[in-house]
């Protein structure tokens, strides 16, 4: 028995192999759910379908979360193949390049927007359309953040802003869905090459400072998260809700 075994797991964000979301789907896999994934708009669906593939997930839907239709018509789609699923996982984020460096004042309206948009907003978007599919046993919500949203970070910028809108969104809905006995949790992770992470201009520096100064003395991978996130989704974590729980070495504890 999976510590997963019985379970529906719908994960969103999978750009690439490198993804954290990617990571987080073989593990479920692994410890026996079933696996349903979407893909950000048509560019990422040759990417993402030969991943699904290889781990039997049947159901690929397009999902750009800046659309509420978009996020309706894979709920709709979602719904003509699992009448209930247990576990959503929201790990998207998004902020134009030129946000990802210089000075945080230079911030424009519409970079701001955009961030918070596709960063924050759409979890409180996704876990409202995915909750009257949610009405299994114990289901959870998951996120992805990062460090930047509690304190300042070369470069991060904007979307320190997102996440810490991220954070507290994590909290309201942890009380806004609890009545429902679905939990509502954020990993923090550490530094990892993604994608996403190459677009953040002080990442190397960030990454390798980490490393030297990090209790553990070392960056974190996607499976150190994706095993965190597996815990966190799992009937270990039933009495887990609204937690923003750091997987990052221990860094975050440091002050010096
Ligand atoms: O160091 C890191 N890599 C960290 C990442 C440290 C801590 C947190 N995170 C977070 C990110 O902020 C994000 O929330 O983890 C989450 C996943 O990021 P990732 O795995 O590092 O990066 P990536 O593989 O790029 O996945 C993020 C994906 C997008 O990729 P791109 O690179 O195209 O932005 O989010 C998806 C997309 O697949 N995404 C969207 N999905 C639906 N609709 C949209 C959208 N509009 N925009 C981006």
């Amino acid at each position: 028995m999976g510590l997963l075994t019985g379970k529906r797991a719908l994960i969103l964000g999978i750009a690439n192999d490198k993804s954290i979301a990617w990571s987080i789907a073989q593990a479920f896999k692994r410890e026996g759910a079933e696996i349903a994934l979407t893909y950000a708009g048509e560019a990422f669906e040759k990417r993402v379908r030969p991943l699904a593939e290889s781990i039997g997930a049947k159901i690929v839907i397009s999902c750009d979360v800046r659309s509420d239709a978009e996020i309706a018509n894979a709920f709709a789609a979602l719904a003509t193949h699992w009448d209930s699923f247990d576990i959503l996982v929201h790990s998207i984020a998004y902020a134009n390049k030129d946000d990802l460096k210089g000075s945080f004042l230079d911030t424009s309206r519409e970079g701001f927007a955009t961030a918070l948009d596709i960063s924050a907003y759409s979890l409180i978007a996704c876990l409202r359309a995915a909750k009257p599919l949610m009405k299994g046993s114990n289901p959870s919500a998951l996120t992805m953040s990062y460090y930047g949203g509690q304190k300042v970070f070369p470069s991060y910028n904007v979307m320190g802003i997102a996440k810490a809108a991220l954070e507290m969104s994590v909290k309201y809905l942890a009380e806004a869905v609890g009545p429902d006995g679905i939990r509502v949790n954020a990993i923090s992770a550490g530094p990892i090459k993604t994608l996403a992470a190459a677009g953040v201009g002080g990442f190397n520096q960030i990454a390798s400072i980490v490393q030297s100064k990090a209790p553990l003395r070392n960056n974190i991978s996607q499976a150190d998260v994706a095993n965190a996130a597996l815990y966190l989704s799992s009937d270990l974590a039933r009495g887990v809700t609204g937690e923003i729980h750091f997987v990052d070495n221990g860094y975050n504890v440091i002050g010096l």
